[in-house]
């Protein structure tokens, strides 16, 4: 890989200045700041395959893809294609178009658990209706939510662990009023008697107990054996529905998202993300029964200017045509596996603790203190977070591009080849050595 230690920065640092200038932290989005890591934001122009370019022309292999839509690589000529043909016949019409129906049977014939489905603009939005459609539909207020999980930012879904026995939901943010954040409460993920203990104690008020079925946002946390079964036995005996939050799996993790690898049926799914190919969009569905409650079908109310515009669902049918085709996701679990193995032994050589969570090609290299686990929120919150910011910029200084915290995914797409895969696993054993030799002048 090319040396980039001593690559300019200009250019985004520049661009960095002026857009601190007129947009709060100089992003559209927290993560992008690099507040994490330090440094500064790099500032890209443009990317092709599984390669990005910043505006000081320097190349990195992208495992961010946009914190997973780009699964087939970017500016696909398959996805280009598409959007070349849709924009050339409107953009938006506020009126159905048949590429809606088109792209919600793809999904319902993905996914058996989804019988309708709405579009939406952003999986916030997603996740925020699917539970507006829960509460409505079992007239119950309470929620549950995993301590960990992040499924946008709904008010109800800005909460942190409260005082109290039962971590009742406080606002993990200034403006959430906290009659929003009452009624949601929390459970630590992958911790079934905690969420029995829950229920036995508000199931009666429980509308749906939403969870990423793989956790991406505490970094990567697979779920225990027989956690999201569990989780099903205690929604359908409390009469409260499971909302599976797919924001990030869905499609990522195979065809069927979690739901199919865990084979547990959620009453609801979220989807976002790889739907849209890298367009905004958003989506839920589920039970027939349930959907046909959601406007003009039935009385909740749901609405969007933007909702099923042509353009993500072109980029949306582009990017799962590609998937469907055989082998794609045995493609993609090789890669993950390799980068996973890659990962670990370039840590054991240097001597650096490291736990890698993995489900199919998306993946999180934890830098432990202690133990040899990460299995839920705490042991995440645990983890060296100084020495993966080390890890960043030391990959970053090699040409490899990773999210810019501890508590985020690494996303494989089939655009990563066997030469990236080896590149990236060259530059992990030289970062680790650093981080090792770091390590021992410390002890
Ligand atoms: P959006 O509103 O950002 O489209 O989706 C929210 C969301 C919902 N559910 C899950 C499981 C998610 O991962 C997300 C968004 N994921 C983050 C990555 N940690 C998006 C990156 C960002 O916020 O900039």
């Amino acid at each position: 890989m090319p040396d980039h230690a001593a690559r300019s920065l200009a250019g985004s640092q520049n661009a960095f200045e002026e857009a601190c200038r007129l947009m709060p932290g100089g992003v559209s989005s927290p993560v992008r700041a690099f507040k994490a890591v330090g440094g500064t934001p790099l500032f890209i122009k443009e990317g092709l395959g599984c390669i990005i370019k910043d505006v000081d022309g320097n190349s990195y292999i992208d495992y961010v893809a946009s914190y997973g839509p780009l699964i087939v690589g970017h500016a696909h000529e398959r996805v280009v294609a598409s959007l070349a043909k849709a924009i050339g016949h409107g953009t938006s019409f506020g009126a159905p178009t048949e590429l809606e129906t088109q792209l919600a049977g793809e999904i319902i014939a993905a996914m058996p658990s989804i019988e309708m489905v709405r579009f939406v603009n952003s999986g916030t939005e997603a996740v925020m209706s699917a539970i507006r459609l829960a509460r409505a539909a079992t007239g119950r207020d309470k929620i549950v939510k995993c301590i960990g999980c992040y499924h946008g930012h709904a008010d109800s879904l800005l909460v942190q662990a409260g005082s109290g026995a039962l971590t009742l939901g406080v606002p993990s943010s200034p403006g959430v009023p906290k009659s929003i954040t009452e009624n949601t409460l929390l459970a630590p993920y992958n911790n079934l008697d905690a969420a029995d203990k829950l229920f036995s104690q508000h199931g009666k008020e429980m509308a749906c107990f939403v969870v990423e079925p793989v956790a991406g946002n505490m970094g990567v946390v697979p779920p225990a054996a027989g956690y999201l079964q569990g989780l099903r036995e205690l929604c359908t005996r409390h009469g409260a529905l499971l909302l599976f939050d797919e924001v990030m799996t869905g499609f990522r993790v195979a065809l069927g998202g979690a739901q199919q690898i865990f084979n547990v049926k959620p009453d609801l799914t979220c989807l976002g993300k790889v739907i849209g190919g890298g367009l905004p969009v958003g989506a839920y569905g589920g039970r027939r029964d349930l959907m046909q409650q959601i406007s003009p079908s039935g009385p909740v109310y749901q609405a969007g200017t933007l909702s099923g515009n042509p353009l993500a669902m072109s980029a949306g049918l582009a990017t799962l045509e590609i998937l469907k085709e055989p082998g794609a996701y045995q493609a993609l679990e090789q890669r993950g596996a390799a980068l996973e193995a890659g990962l670990k032994e370039a840590a054991q050589s240097a001597g650096v603790p490291l736990v890698v969570n993995r489900v199919g090609s998306m993946l999180t290299p934890f830098f432990v203190k202690t133990g040899d686990r990460v299995t839920n929120f705490d042991q995440a919150a645990a983890c060296d977070t100084a020495a993966y910011a080390k890890f960043f910029h030391a990959m970053l200084d090699q040409g490899v591009f990773l999210a810019p915290s501890q508590f985020e995914a690494m996303f494989i797409g089939l655009a990563h080849g066997e030469q990236q895969i080896a590149q990236t696993i060259a530059a992990a054993k030289k970062a680790m050595k650093g981080i090792g030799a770091s390590r021992s002048k410390k002890k």
